[in-house]
């Protein structure tokens, strides 16, 4: 028997065929290895066509070999193509996917908030005099927002501050919920947490049931102030704002103190900022008619407030002041409407 018509020679054969079809890694390769294998002069063919001239026995068992190694290479050769053209697709579609010819995107680069970079500049301001900056809760009771500032329920002082209340306040609620109007609550909780002297800023946002107009937002921000020590007068708050303006808005803008109510300053003033009309070019900073912008409440720590914190108000004094860091912009930057702050109008926000 020849050596070639031997069971041992065909599996030598299949063993050669899958080693060599291995290596084929394109299409190309994979058409000539089958040329070579299992085409018309092909090896394994010619290992089929040797098998008519064997014995009956040897036909049998190198026949059946022979056709079993043939369908062996046959499906090897499909998986094979298979795994070529995945490989070739996944290839494409990387290239595809980098065109490195192109410039690349630019990455948009996010900015702080108009309202976020004044209220660091307002901190900077106070920081360097001395004030250590504070926050607290958004919703609040009626006990520190109210209550404690004296102004006890029914009375009318309530009405300037146009409430969202989270609780239903009612006859049993002793101290309802609701969303603080003012920063001034935290005037208490720092007075009941930290000992005189106290130099605090407090911002934070705020919220007032109101009808929203140029000025008025129904959600804003405020920045509060207290000092509480000894011998505290009526001359450190204004020295202490007016040092604050000429900072903001340099040497030149005029501040305005006037008297107001508050309930819990004895006296309480407001602060406005100059909004005159420049002769020479008859322009405002803000293009409305009037000569003054408010951008300030404050006055002398109430002594009823003082007392309920527990702090003798024959032996300390302080100020307190809020202030809408809005407005403060408005002012300087001429913004004509508070309602652009809040409407996430990009062509506005990207000014600053
Ligand atoms: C108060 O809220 C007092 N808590 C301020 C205060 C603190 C007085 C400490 C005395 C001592 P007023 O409601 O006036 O006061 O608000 C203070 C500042 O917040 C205003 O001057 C203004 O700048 C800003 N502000 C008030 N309401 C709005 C609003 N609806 N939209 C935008 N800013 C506002």
């Amino acid at each position: 028997m020849p050596d070639n018509a031997s069971v041992s020679h065909v599996e030598s054969v299949r063993d050669a065929a899958l080693a060599e079809l291995a290596a084929a890694d394109t299409a190309e390769q994979i058409e000539a290895w089958r040329i070579a294998w299992l085409g018309r002069r092909g090896r394994l063919t010619q290992v089929l066509r040797g098998v008519g001239g064997l014995s009956p026995d040897e036909r049998r068992s190198v026949g059946s070999a022979a056709n079993r190694v043939k369908s062996l290479l046959e499906q090897a050769r499909a998986e094979r193509q298979d795994a070529v053209a995945r490989a070739k697709s996944d290839a494409d579609d990387f290239t595809d996917a980098i065109d490195v010819t192109l410039p690349g995107w630019p990455t948009p680069v996010g900015g702080l908030h108009p309202t976020t970079q004044m209220i660091r500049e307002i901190c900077d301001a106070f920081g360097s005099m001395g004030f250590d900056v504070v926050e607290g809760p958004e919703v609040e009771w009626d006990l520190y927002n109210f209550e404690m500032l004296n102004i006890p329920k029914g009375h009318a002082a309530r009405d300037m501050w146009a409430t969202l209340w989270v609780d239903q306040p009612d006859e049993d609620d002793d101290y309802p919920m609701l969303m603080r109007t003012q920063t001034s609550p935290m005037q208490i909780r720092t007075m009941q947490e930290r000992k005189p002297p106290i130099r605090v800023i407090v911002p934070g946002k705020c919220y007032r049931y109101e009808a929203t107009d140029a000025t008025h937002e129904w959600h804003f921000y405020q920045v509060e102030g207290l000092a509480v020590d000894r011998g505290i007068t009526f001359a450190d708050l204004k020295g202490t704002l007016y040092e604050f303006a000429r900072r903001i808005f340099g040497e030149e803008r005029q501040v305005r103190f006037r008297c107001d109510y508050f309930p819990f300053v004895e006296p309480g003033v407001d602060m406005s900022i100059s909004n005159f009309k420049d002769p020479q070019t008859g322009k405002r900073p803000i293009n409305r008619d009037e000569d003054w912008i408010e951008i300030l409440g404050a006055g002398m720590v109430h002594p009823k407030v003082l007392e309920g914190v527990g702090l003798d108000p024959q032996i300390y004094t302080g100020f307190a002041f809020g202030m809408g860091p809005e407005r403060i912009s408005m002012l300087k930057y001429g913004i004509e409407d508070i309602r652009l702050f809040y409407s996430n109008d990009l062509r506005f926000l990207n000014q600053f």
